[in-house]
């Protein structure tokens, strides 16, 4: 069979250009086969020119020997061995890892991409190839069998841990994790006013199971007591093995209680809905601190250690805090506002799409909605009159301990359209356990980074004619 580099099928993704798609390493053109695909010609396109299988693992009806046996039907050839290619040498991007056609990219070098947003809530665990990706540098190539992690224990003494003696040394835990990065849903701030970053949808939000070892364990390993935190305040310091040109590393701290209290489960994670941890996502080590801002999660982990200083990196001192919306570029002091660590209460509408057309009659409203803390989300109430007369929408997914409610809950709402209407302007605002409240608009909250993005969502649709 022929062989194609993953950017020859990248560049198959519309009718025009015709639609190829892997499963494994087989290569497929579905042209012909996008009319009939039973689940619709849109779903479909969305796996065009990348692989199957994160759409597959989102809709179980393809497990079936049948649907192999259609899809052979349309081999064209099969993926080439990877390799670099020339004209990348020098670029310090180009050791980056392949990544799915499907994904809005909001800048290539780095990396920073999120998922279309309806695909979010089609399933409770975010498939890994989709799960949004923030890097502020290149992947760093991290060899696993050399690969040792620093932990710096009291009084300075560093241990040095292999992965094998960490999955050997601590007990494997497993927590579900929603992961929502700052950023999230800046695009509706910069509307109010232009803000400096990244260009987020409502996607820069996933949800998967991790596993690894709880950093509480490694600490107390190393020789940390649960009370130490208690004689003052403390943080644990991460560090990641990402460095700039000039050898500066991503790094961010949190609070040692964060880290060390009973029942704490903030991770060193190496898997990532059951499969080994991602390039993209951190591979081989990466922390995973529930409820906390996805700034803290640091990925590629190379040192933790434990200082009465928060984290002196960049991104903990002068980067993700909150401002009034009076401070600008030039009155802004970062060091008077507290570094994000906990995030508010978030929701946002996923399905339909901003500018749809929907059939009169019935509508289903879909979205997802998180606290930060460990706060349950308790009701989510939608509107379809732009907030004049709201339901109260049906929550779905795992229902979770009080205090250490970690991962999203998915909503949805089927409700009749309002007679006579011809556009909806459809919002959602989420409750959570402290019977915290979004804010009814955007204006209030702005802030020049564009962080906390957290008003009231808003879609309008158009309803087609009868
Ligand atoms: N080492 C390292 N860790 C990092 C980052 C990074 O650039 N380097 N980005 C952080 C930010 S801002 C976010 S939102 C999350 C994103 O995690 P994800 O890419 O797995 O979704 O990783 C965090 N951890
Ligand atoms: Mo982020």
């Amino acid at each position: 069979a022929p062989s194609s580099a993953p950017e020859e099928v990248g560049r198959h993704r519309s009718l025009a250009e015709r639609v190829w798609v892997t499963y494994g390493r087989e290569v497929f053109d579905i042209t012909d086969f996008v009319e009939l695909h039973p689940g619709g010609k849109s779903k479909v396109l969305l796996a065009a020119g990348g692989a199957l299988e994160p759409f597959w693992a989102m809709y179980a009806v393809h497990s079936q020997a049948h649907v192999l046996e259609i899809l052979q039907a349309y081999k064209v050839g099969e993926l080439s061995p990877e390799e670099q290619s020339q004209a990348t040498q020098g670029d310090p991007y180009s050791g980056d890892p392949p990544r799915h056609p499907a994904l809005q990219v909001n800048s290539l070098k780095p990396f920073n991409a999120e998922p279309p947003a309806e695909l979010l809530t089609e399933n409770y665990l975010t498939p890994n190839q989709l799960f949004f990706k923030r890097n502020h540098l290149p992947v760093p190539a991290v060899d696993a069998a050399s690969y040792r992690l620093q932990v710096e224990g009291p009084g300075g003494r560093v241990l040095a841990l292999s992965l094998p003696e960490l999955k050997r040394r601590f007990p494997k835990h497993e927590v579900t994790v929603t992961l929502q990065c700052a950023g999230n849903r800046r695009s509706e701030m910069s509307r109010v006013r232009q803000v400096k970053g990244l260009e987020w949808g409502v996607a820069a939000i996933s949800t998967a199971r991790w596993g690894g070892v709880r950093l509480r364990d490694v600490l107390a390993h190393a020789g940390y007591r649960e009370e130490e935190g208690e004689a003052g305040e403390q943080h644990v310091c991460f560090e990641g093995l990402d460095k700039d040109l000039s050898g500066v590393a991503y790094g961010a701290s949190i609070p040692y209680r964060t880290a060390m209290g009973r029942g704490a489960d903030v991770l060193l994670a190496y898997e990532m809905n059951g499969e080994e941890l991602p390039r993209d996502h951190g591979y081989p080590l990466r922390v995973v601190v529930p409820g906390v801002v996805g700034a803290r999660n640091v990925k590629w982990l190379g040192r933790v250690s434990v200082s009465p200083e928060e984290s002196p990196s960049h991104w903990q001192q002068n980067d993700y805090k909150g401002f009034s919306p009076a401070v600008d570029w030039d009155t802004v002091d970062f060091t008077t506002a507290p570094a994000i660590q906990e995030l508010p209460v978030q929701s946002a509408i996923t399905d339909p799409a901003p500018g749809a057309t929907v059939p009169p009659g019935e509508l289903t409203v879909k979205g997802y909605a998180w606290s930060g803390g460990g706060r349950g989300v308790v009701r989510v109430d939608v509107s379809l009159d732009g907030g004049r007369t709201w339901r109260v929408a049906e929550l779905t997914g795992e229902e979770q301990q009080p205090g250490r409610a970690w991962a999203w809950r998915l909503w949805q709402l089927t409700a009749p359209v309002p007679p006579g209407a011809t556009e909806l302007d459809i919002v959602c605002k989420a409750v959570d356990a402290s019977y915290n409240v979004q804010p009814d608009t955007v204006e209030p909250i702005w802030n020049l980074r564009g962080v906390l993005s957290n008003a009231w969502h808003r879609v309008t649709v158009t309803l087609a004619e009868d």
